[in-house]
């Protein structure tokens, strides 16, 4: 678990406390509250709530009452896994924040306001050093092994001053793409996993404004393309714009000029984008690419700010869960066909096992996790267009 923010609060506290004064005050007829840590670490994990909220009383009411339900026994009151009769079936319903609480905390008006944009791509594109080259600070740990689960995402706010002096927030997400064009049942069930976290995060705070997809200036593989396609398609249902950042362009000059020879070949590989930027992500050993760093810097930053006047794109949240987790299913389901004769291969995911890994890892109840299930099962028999993962040759760039 990563906690990326800590509360605007000085004095100590607990989540603990936080969720026991509120029962008491609900059910004042009690006479003790009892909040296991388990509950409220769930909540940290499945990102229905920051750190932070736990000090934000209406915050944390609106969520309590939108996914639990108080119970309470011989004089004690506790909270129980589960949305209230008459909230619709499955949705595990996050509130949408609007800027009228009062009074607004600084921190909560910055949340919702805040653009969030994906920084996507393979491991070892530059994603994290992109997210540097932006902040123009050290935030991100850049590293040249591949870590971290496919849509785990880490959270960096950035703020960007434009041509007038304003200052805009940013919310940079750093996430983890796919590390291969197919995924292993254990990874599949992660990532679904990570995917609602991320989900459960992107709602509470907009939305999605922009996604830029990193590519490192060598080739297009499979795995860019599978990448894109989860991203752009999968996540994103194409109701996102899409930047692409090169890095690796310090030997390039103008560093843009790799851009001009290059870009027929995104255009055959289907690779769209609505802006572009290349860019050396890295100052070099001993600064020695400090003059590309610099400009890859107001590129990059100029490139952000174009969006700031834009729409963020917010679905539903249960459909949106489904869809993905459905989507991703068939990637599986090719890897087994691909290793059925090879010894030692794990046993096939089945629909029991799904429901199983929602309810224990996902938290929802028994009964959301088995009707998840059987939605994202059925998707397995659905077919489009976007389905279709390009295993063509690598494309070369020049
Ligand atoms: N030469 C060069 N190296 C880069 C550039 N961007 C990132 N790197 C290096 O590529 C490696 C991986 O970078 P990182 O940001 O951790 O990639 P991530 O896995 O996508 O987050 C690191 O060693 C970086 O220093 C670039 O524009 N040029
Ligand atoms: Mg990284």
């Amino acid at each position: 678990m990563k906690i990326d923010r800590t509360p605007d609060v000085s004095q100590s506290f607990h989540p603990g406390d936080s969720i026991n004064q509120y029962l008491l005050q609900k059910e004042p007829r009690a006479k003790v509250a009892v909040t296991h840590d388990s509950l409220w670490i769930d909540m940290l994990r499945i990102g229905l709530l920051d750190l932070a909220d736990f000090s934000l009383e209406k915050r944390l009411q609106e969520v309590l009452m939108d996914n639990y339900r108080v119970i309470v026994e011989d004089g004690a009151v506790y909270l129980q896994k589960g949305a209230l009769p008459g909230s619709s079936e499955h949705d595990l319903r996050v509130p949408q924040k609007t800027l009228s609480v009062d009074p607004p905390p600084s921190y909560e008006v910055r949340r919702t306001c805040t653009p969030n944009v994906l920084i996507v791509g393979e491991t070892g594109v530059g994603k994290s050093s992109v997210i540097n080259l932006i902040a123009g600070e050290k935030l991100a740990d850049v590293s040249s092994s591949a870590t971290g689960c496919t849509l785990e995402a880490t959270t960096y706010d950035v703020v960007l001053t434009d041509r007038n002096g304003q200052g805009h927030h940013v919310r940079l997400f750093d996430t983890v793409g796919l590390k291969e064009p197919s995924l292993s049942k254990n990874d599949y069930l992660v990532a679904i996993e990570k995917a609602n976290v991320l989900i459960n995060q992107l709602l509470r705070t907009g939305g999605i404004r922009l996604i830029i997809f990193c590519i490192r200036g060598g080739r297009i593989t499979s795995v860019t393309q599978s990448n894109y396609h989860l991203f752009r398609d999968i996540l994103c249902h194409n109701q996102v714009p899409v930047a692409f950042v090169i890095t690796g362009m310090e030997n390039e000059q103008p560093m843009e000029g790799w851009w001009s020879r290059n870009a027929a070949l995104f255009e055959r590989s289907n690779l769209s984008c609505t802006s572009h930027a290349c860019v050396t992500a890295t100052p070099g050993l001993r600064n020695v690419y400090a003059k590309q760093y610099q400009a890859s810097q107001i590129t990059i930053r100029s490139m952000l700010l174009d969006h700031m006047s834009r729409t963020s794109w917010k679905p539903e949240r249960a459909g949106w869960f489904i869809h993905l987790a459905g989507k991703l299913l068939k990637w599986v389901t090719k890897l087994k066909d691909r290793k059925r004769h090879l010894p030692g291969r794990s046993r096939a995911l089945t629909v029991d096992e799904l429901a199983r890994h929602l309810e224990d890892k996902c938290n929802f109840t028994l009964e959301e996790a088995v009707g998840l299930a059987g939605k994202i099962w059925a998707k397995r028999t659905e077919h489009s267009e976007t389905d279709l993962v390009k295993e063509g040759d690598d494309l070369d760039f020049h």
